[in-house]
């Protein structure tokens, strides 16, 4: 659909953690990941909605703090309001967050595009003792302002009929920043007027060639502008600095922040109220030295947890599976078919009662975590440690959610500044293992071998993960990158059963729809190739090298290669060639081998379409490279070691 036959397009804009995509996703009935940590949307996303007897482009974007971009996606959100001005902004703005929100309003105005504040998580204000007044901020801004509890679905309807009574009646804002400096500012308006294309605001790019925004500089640069422009801008900023005493970028941030700062004391009032003990006491034990045991707690809880309700599962749901397979036995004599039946079943049965509980129970547990606003604090406690590796904080909620899905993880990497940083977090990211990964552990280490050695495996990636962190972090010089962390805590919140839910289905819904339907084509084909004696040739082929190298028998590399589209199909093949016995087939030794190649050596498909999205694709494959490098490291000295101490 083209955006001509749309009436209107509007844009939500606001500060990180705000509630942008919580509204995005009411009003389009799509889902943009949510929760309680700021930094989730890295993407401009828009979807057509009809609302009622309206139709419009909805926008949602990233996270930003201000219009002066510091991250990659904070550059992405400005580029594009710039260039491709929404007709609407919809700022939503944190009412527990206000003094910062109004900075965002006013550089909002600013630009010239009309817009509504929406007031949101105007529920968590009241409850902290927040009053604001909402029509007098309205008043003060000369913009509609509403207050709204997004995850409620409130005031989101008049938010919307705000929009198109502004954009049916272009009503703007005033730009207040400009009080002193007016004069400077239209004479330099003047000059630039004449050759700015149409879609730009004169007199906002006027005022950010005072701030020295480097990016309206550049632009200006590459127009066709007067010689005149530099020699005037020059003598206005001196201006400015002779009859106010500071550098005209100075003045006008220190302006706008005081300007946010005298509305705030205006329309905000704020009334003790006594917090839940409860809380009050996690919020400090969190960020407290006593933060890194319950971080230790927290995060073995959900892996336990996971595991053991998961074995629950595959009891029960196995115990079912077999009554049912025994009612409906079938007695066939075709050999091909038989072997392709058993097959399917044994895949089936792998499928349904271990791989999708334990994946939608370990995602269900860590959405709950991710919206209960836990983990901007574990980001907080564990930056001084990741400092000391060169990393930035900020790369910890990313590696965290490397856990669950190396593909939004790597994702995500786009709110960290500087290239190398994100290189070396996306290369770290991969080497964690995801709840594919975490099937293969649990399903063959777990069960097979015991609690204690999964433990150790997970334990023995870390450190892997975070050695590499510190060998390539060191070779590529990242200090110079490093920069502070600022992040605001969002408040603690009980997680919405019905949004964690949600999320968990988002999250899992692949192993279901993708991975299934595979693992039921992929059975059959293998047993096809066992059949017609293939494997048995492969085996023959590749025995002496994987045999040399890793100890374990040829027909490995057809299940690798497997596990390469997805990684948990590397345990069901592997299954399904053992007849669901790998201990009759494979020593202990031989199953802890494997297991660890199959966690480092190569990231699954959808991982590696990111990766080249991300980093293009030289640095991807000095990643895959890395990646089959340490596998085959690993590999080869888990054999030799394993074998000594045997
Ligand atoms: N109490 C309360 N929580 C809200 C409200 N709106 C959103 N939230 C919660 O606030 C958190 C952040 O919401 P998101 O919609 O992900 O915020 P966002 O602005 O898209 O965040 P980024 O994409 O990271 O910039 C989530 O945990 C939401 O459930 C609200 O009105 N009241
Ligand atoms: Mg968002």
């Amino acid at each position: 659909m083209s955006w001509n036959n749309l009436e209107i397009r509007i844009g939500l804009i606001g500060s990180p953690n705000s509630g942008k995509s919580t509204i995005f996703n009411k009003l389009t009935g799509v889902y943009q990941i949510v929760g309680n940590w700021p930094g989730k949307t890295v993407e401009i996303m828009d979807r057509v909605v009809e609302f009622k007897d309206k139709r419009f482009l909805l926008i949602d974007f990233p996270g930003t703090q201000t219009l002066t971009p510091t991250s990659m996606e904070e550059e992405i959100a400005r580029q594009y309001m710039i260039e491709n001005r929404p007709d609407v902004i919809i700022q939503v703005a944190s009412a527990i967050d206000l003094e910062r929100s109004i900075y965002l309003s006013l550089e909002l105005i600013e630009l010239d595009i009309p817009v509504v504040v929406a007031l949101n998580q105007f529920d968590e204000a009241i409850k902290q003792g927040i009053e604001i007044d909402a029509e007098k901020l309205s008043n003060i801004l000369g913009v509609p302002v509403i207050p709204t509890v997004a995850i409620r679905g409130e005031g989101i309807d008049k938010l919307v009929e705000k929009a198109f009574d502004l954009a049916h009646y272009k009503s703007k804002g005033k730009m207040m920043v400009d009080e002193d400096i007016r004069p400077q500012i239209n004479k330099v308006m003047d000059i630039i007027k004449e050759f700015l294309p149409d879609h730009y605001s004169s007199e906002w790019f006027a005022l950010k060639l005072f701030e020295e925004d480097l990016w309206v500089a550049k632009k200006i640069g590459e127009l066709d502008v007067k010689n005149t422009l530099k020699s005037v801008l020059e003598e206005e900023k001196a201006s400015i600095e002779k009859s106010t005493g500071f550098q005209s970028s100075l003045l006008i941030v220190n302006k706008r922040r005081l300007i946010a700062e005298r509305i705030v004391n205006e329309v905000r009032k704020i009334k003790p109220v006594s917090r839940s003990k409860l809380i009050e006491s996690l919020d400090s034990l969190s960020i407290s030295s006593y933060g890194y045991p319950l971080l230790a707690v927290v995060i073995a809880t959900v892996f336990v947890a996971t595991l053991g309700v998961g074995l629950l599962f595959r009891d029960m749901i196995s115990y079912l599976f077999f009554g049912l397979s025994s009612y409906f036995a079938l007695n066939i004599t075709n050999p091909l078919l038989s072997a392709i039946l058993s097959g399917i079943q044994l895949s089936l049965l792998l499928g349904l009662s271990f791989i999708i509980p334990v994946v939608f129970l370990f995602h269900f547990f860590f959405s709950f975590l991710d919206d209960s606003g836990y983990l901007p604090r574990a980001t907080f406690l564990i930056d001084k440690a990741m400092r000391r590796i060169g990393l930035n904080g900020k790369a910890f909620i990313p590696l965290l959610l490397g856990y669950g899905c190396n593909v939004p993880a790597c994702v995500t990497c786009r709110v960290l500044e500087g290239e190398k940083q994100r290189f070396l977090t996306v290369l770290m990211i991969t080497l964690i293992p995801c709840a594919s990964r975490m099937i293969i552990i649990y399903g063959l280490i777990a069960i097979y071998i015991g609690m204690v050695t999964a433990l150790a495996i997970y334990l023995f990636n870390l450190f892997i993960v975070l050695l590499i962190g510190i060998i390539v972090g060191r070779s590529i010089d990242l200090h110079c990158e490093s920069t502070g962390l600022v992040m605001v805590l969002p408040p603690y919140r009980a997680p919405l059963i019905k949004n964690v839910l949600k999320k968990t289905w988002e999250r899992a819904k692949d192993f279901v729809y993708l991975a299934m339907p595979i693992i039921i084509i992929g059975t059959i084909f293998l047993k096809i190739l066992e059949i017609a004696g293939i494997m048995e040739y492969l085996n023959v082929l590749f025995d002496p090298l994987f045999v040399g190298i890793f100890g374990l028998p040829g027909y490995v590399l057809s299940i690798l290669l497997f596990g390469a589209i997805r990684k948990e199909f590397a345990l069901v093949f592997l299954m399904t060639t053992l007849n669901g016995n790998p201990l009759s087939y494979l020593s202990p030794n031989q199953i802890i081998v494997f297991t660890l190649i199959t966690l480092f050596y190569i990231p699954c498909v959808a991982t590696l379409t990111t990766l080249v999205r991300e980093l293009r694709l030289n640095r991807t494959l000095i990643i895959v490279g890395i990646n089959l490098l340490i596998a085959i490291i690993i590999g080869f000295s888990a054999n030799v070691f394993l074998s000594l101490i045997d």
